[in-house]
């Protein structure tokens, strides 16, 4: 066997194991490619008669309101998700620009009940735009805050604040917070929290030595003069601290 002939066998052989490592990628590949029914894959599609959720945003489209006239008409209004009743189960409550409100409870299982008339916050105003989820009186039970434009076209309503009463039923109480505003609200964000950590820290880091006085003076803070530190930011439906 000469030089030449010893270096188309290694050549062969390289070829044929090349061959075969392809092959096995091929294979490989073609069972990994499966074809996916509609739903499947790492999310998994499930049914509005499975869950409860059957809440949809439909928009009426008239002379006076189209997106034409208003160019946010196809916006949406927003979701917001939080454990109203503490049970440690995320619930739902989507905001509906024209329609009724929807609040679910979590049942469970991906099952959910809608429980929006007797919580009373279907909400009010023809054209609703968001909704922000916070304990706004700090009794441990998140609260529902929801914007809503008025002043254009033929919209109306103010912004309404449903205060949680801890048995998943909830009272409208905007006016009494000062926080129903009426205009070109979007949606409100509540940067007081913030605002309030990036002081306490700035305090305490620059005034160490003040800090249990500070905190004592903190603890000791009417929460319900909160809200209406907050309204004081508020410009056109914007919050701005
Ligand atoms: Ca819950
Ligand atoms: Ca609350």
């Amino acid at each position: 066997m000469n030089y030449v002939n010893i270096n188309l066998m290694l050549f062969a052989k390289y070829i044929l194991r090349y061959f075969i490592l392809l092959l096995g990628i091929g294979v490989v590949g073609l069972s990994s490619c499966k074809p996916q029914k509609t739903g499947e894959g790492v999310f998994k599609l499930l049914p509005a008669n499975e869950t409860g959720l059957s809440f949809e945003n439909r928009n009426v489209v008239s002379d006076s309101v189209n997106v034409l006239d208003y160019l946010y008409f196809y916006n949406g209004a927003g979701v917001a998700t939080a454990d109203f009743n503490n049970d440690g189960l995320p619930d739902l409550y989507f905001v509906s620009n024209q329609g009724s409100n929807k609040l679910y409870l979590n049942k469970g299982g991906m099952k959910f009940e809608d429980i929006t008339d007797k919580a009373g916050v279907a909400g009010t105003g023809n054209w609703k735009t968001g909704v922000t989820v916070i304990d706004i009186n700090g009794d441990g039970f998140k609260d529902i805050y929801v914007s809503v434009v008025s002043g254009y076209k033929t919209f109306k309503g103010k912004n309404q604040l449903y205060i949680n009463n801890g048995n998943l039923t909830f009272t409208e109480s905007a006016a009494k917070y000062g926080l129903d505003f009426a205009g070109l609200s979007t949606q409100a964000s509540f940067l007081i929290m913030i605002r309030m950590v990036t002081w306490i820290c700035s305090c305490l880091l620059h005034q160490f030595i003040a800090m249990i006085p500070m905190v004592t003076q903190l603890k000791g803070l009417n929460t319900a003069m909160m809200p209406a530190i907050i309204f004081s930011g508020m410009t056109m439906g914007t919050l701005q601290m």
